[in-house]
């Protein structure tokens, strides 16, 4: 009750920065409602949402999957993609996302529907372009135009830019799937992959709703602590990607042991951390130790961390209220990844 929002009030100031609290106008349009998709295995939706404020309007284009063979409300892996919602499967009624003209099925790799549907679960998935497409040149087409943010320099030192921006569009598909009556809210997996992983552990934190985080592989400014300066670096971050966090954050450039807090601060909810070997870039053993050492918040709540600091071999997770796993290979989302997001759901939701 006292240190939690201490910590949060840091995060928010000097790392991701703020949202304004306005309250925007939403609306849901059902666009598709298809009980055949997957094989007849799932129930296809796509749900067009409208944001309106101060005369603006954006629009965001939500794609789902539901399984059929589950009878009661289900429980959901809500997972951004990064190139359009036409790229996660080669199903030829998916509508593109209007930022986007990718091919169908682009990054089919890492969207294992059929597993996701099998094992019962849904998987509801949006193009984040659609709530900040990624570029220091487009503030005007972000959400925060809707602010009155249309441009970077709009935007006050502890001002949310894209990472904000992004995780307030996490918090709004939650707000649709309450409204769902075939979706269970109170068991929602939040995952987010690099960039949204980052992302992902900022909604975790703020939005207490989500029932389970999962951050793949998120490096700097993600699970990786910044004071290891080891791969990404918070200076190399801030000069790559101005949009993505606050300005506050560029203080720390070069300077992190000046930086009030570092990467740890989901408790007591289920969290989970994945590296991948060869991704140097990410910090692997950094994200390792920011999730080891948020195992002492957990022991506050009488829940098991990862109850070790020595990394474990790879492809061997350690899954307990708080999990980790370094599996092989390159920086992507793998099968490997998701069958164990699934194991641990299982564990917590089931
Ligand atoms: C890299 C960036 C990382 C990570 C990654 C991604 O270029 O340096 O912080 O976010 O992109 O999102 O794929």
């Amino acid at each position: 009750q006292i240190r939690r929002p201490e910590l949060l009030s840091v995060f928010t100031e000097q790392v991701y920065g703020k949202m304004p609290a306005d309250k925007v106008d939403v609306s849901y349009k059902k666009l598709d409602d298809n009980h055949s998709a997957v094989n007849g295995s799932a129930t296809r939706k796509q749900i067009e949402i409208t944001f309106s404020h101060n005369g603006i309007e954006r629009k965001a284009l939500l794609l789902m999957y539901l399984p059929n063979h589950v009878k009661t409300k289900v429980p959901v892996f809500l997972h951004f993609n990064f190139q359009g919602n036409q790229t996660v499967s080669s199903d030829p009624d998916i509508i593109p996302s209007q930022y986007s003209d990718r091919p169908r099925g682009n990054q089919a790799s890492r969207w294992p529907v059929e597993k996701i549907i099998d094992a019962g679960y849904g998987l509801a998935t949006i193009h984040y372009f659609d709530f900040f497409p990624d570029s220091k040149d487009r503030y005007a087409e972000s959400i925060l135009a809707l602010f009155g943010h249309p441009s970077e320099g709009d935007i006050p030192a502890d001002g949310g830019q894209a990472i904000a921006a992004w995780a307030w569009g996490y918090s709004r598909v939650m707000d649709y799937l309450e409204t769902d009556w075939q979706v269970d809210a109170s068991k929602i997996i939040l995952m987010g992959h690099s960039r949204l992983g980052k992302t992902s552990l900022w909604v975790g934190a703020t939005d207490p709703r989500f029932a389970i985080v999962i951050s793949n592989e998120s490096g700097c400014g993600g699970a990786a602590l910044s004071r290891r300066q080891v791969g990404e670096t918070v200076n190399r971050i801030n000069h790559a990607f101005p949009h993505w966090f606050c300005k506050n954050f560029r203080r720390y450039n070069k300077k992190e042991g000046e930086l009030p807090i570092d990467q740890h601060l989901i408790a007591p909810r289920p969290l989970y951390v994945a590296s991948a070997e060869e991704d140097r870039w990410s910090d692997p053993k950094g994200e390792f130790l920011s999730t080891a050492y948020a195992g002492e918040v957990y022991k506050l709540y009488g829940m098991k961390g990862l109850e070790t600091t020595t990394m474990p071999t790879v492809n061997m997770p350690i899954m307990n209220r708080v999990a980790y796993h370094n599996r092989t290979g390159v920086h992507d989302v793998t099968d490997f990844d998701w069958e164990n997001y699934i194991k641990f759901a299982d564990k917590w939701l089931k």
